[in-house]
């Protein structure tokens, strides 16, 4: 299977709030790293660099002014003379009654963001539209004759709304990649989330839609981030109702019930008949993740690679979490290697 890694990922390297402290994030550039060097490891396949996108594929999914608001929001915050990293500390609340977008960087910022995990720094805006562009070229190869490749993106994309980032992410990589799959010859495409917080981003870009499949295992909302969507009546609406399938699970699961899930979200894959697959992969799902508890083993992710392999779709993987550093890049070669062995498909 086909990788595709910039090293410019490293632009992204941010501080987070935990416990009342500013620290470095979960979300570090060594994730990146160790996952490369697994790929490598097991030689998973040839590594290549993005190729360069203009806007519009991430246009067609986010909005304009919060696209402007990334691009500028950092060089706005330096201009009134700070020097720490940029977090908002003030959002529209239920009993707020403007819906209008302020003008002061401190009332936009809340307007923009979902939640206070992520915050910006000088390099945020250009490796978020990096890893866009490193999802864009793994999602083309489908049309160049691979049947499957991997994205490697930092940072990850699935939390991100239409106009909101959080949850590290700020552009939907995986959704702009399912747009781009559209706009390029495909009718339906199938958007499977395995990573152990719920996609909430992808959710909301598609809640209307027939076109996309949407289907996520996750920690259940009343215990896990990210709290407000997740539940399993969240069906869809209008067109896109009976097209969003959520699969929240008690936060200590293990393989054997996530499997049940998993199983299920596949029948219902097979029901809709895709052209293409997109996982929306996190290993956060692991035993030894820092912020998450469900309780996969290192094996698990082979099991579970070669039984999505079993729909036989052309398929790509786009990176979204997982913090156990140290067993990131085992966990996620398990699954691309143990596909990629049974992995076999007619072409897109
Ligand atoms: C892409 C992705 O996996 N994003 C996840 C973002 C979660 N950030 C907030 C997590 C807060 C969880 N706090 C648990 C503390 C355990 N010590
Ligand atoms: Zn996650």
């Amino acid at each position: 299977m086909l990788t595709v890694y910039s090293n410019t990922h490293h632009l992204r390297n941010a501080t987070e709030l935990v416990g009342g402290q500013i620290v470095p994030s979960y979300e570090r550039p060594e994730r990146a790293e160790f996952i490369l060097e697994q790929v490598k490891c097991v030689k998973l396949g040839n590594i290549i660099k993005p190729a360069k996108f203009d806007l519009k594929p991430t246009l067609a999914i986010h909005d304009s002014a919060y696209i402007t608001f990334l691009q500028t929001c950092w060089d706005e915050w330096l201009a009134q003379g700070n020097k720490g990293d940029l977090f908002p500390f003030i959002w529209p609340s239920r009993t707020m009654p403007s819906k209008r977008i302020p003008k002061h960087l401190d009332g936009k910022i809340g307007y923009y963001c979902l939640s206070s995990d992520t915050s910006i720094n000088a390099g945020t805006w250009a490796a978020a539209k990096l890893s866009a562009d490193v999802a864009l070229t793994a999602t083309q190869q489908l049309t160049t004759g691979n049947n499957s490749a991997f994205a490697l993106c930092r940072p990850p994309g699935h939390h991100a709304t239409n106009d909101a980032y959080g949850g590290y992410c700020f552009l939907n990589n995986v959704a702009i990649s399912a747009q781009w799959l559209l706009d390029n010859g495909a009718s339906r495409v199938s958007i499977l989330d395995v990573d152990f917080h719920h996609g909430n981003g992808t959710q909301s870009i598609f809640y209307d839609r027939d076109d996309v499949q949407f289907l996520s295992l996750h920690g259940q909302p009343e215990q896990c981030f990210p709290h407000f969507s997740g539940y399993a009546d969240e069906r869809g609406e209008g067109a896109g109702l009976g097209y969003n399938f959520n699969y929240p699970l008690a936060p200590s699961t293990d393989y054997k019930t996530w499997q049940q899930a998993l199983d299920q979200a596949l029948e219902e894959i097979v029901n809709y008949s895709p052209d293409v697959l997109l996982v929306s992969l996190g290993v956060d799902t692991y035993e030894n993740d820092p912020i998450s508890s469900f309780k996969l083993q290192s094996d698990d992710f082979k099991t579970y690679g070669s039984k999505i392999s079993s729909l036989s779709l052309p398929t790509v993987f786009i990176l979204e979490g997982g913090y156990a550093v140290e067993e990131i890049g085992l966990n996620t070669v398990n699954v691309l290697s143990s596909f990629e062995k049974s992995h076999s498909c007619k072409g897109f």
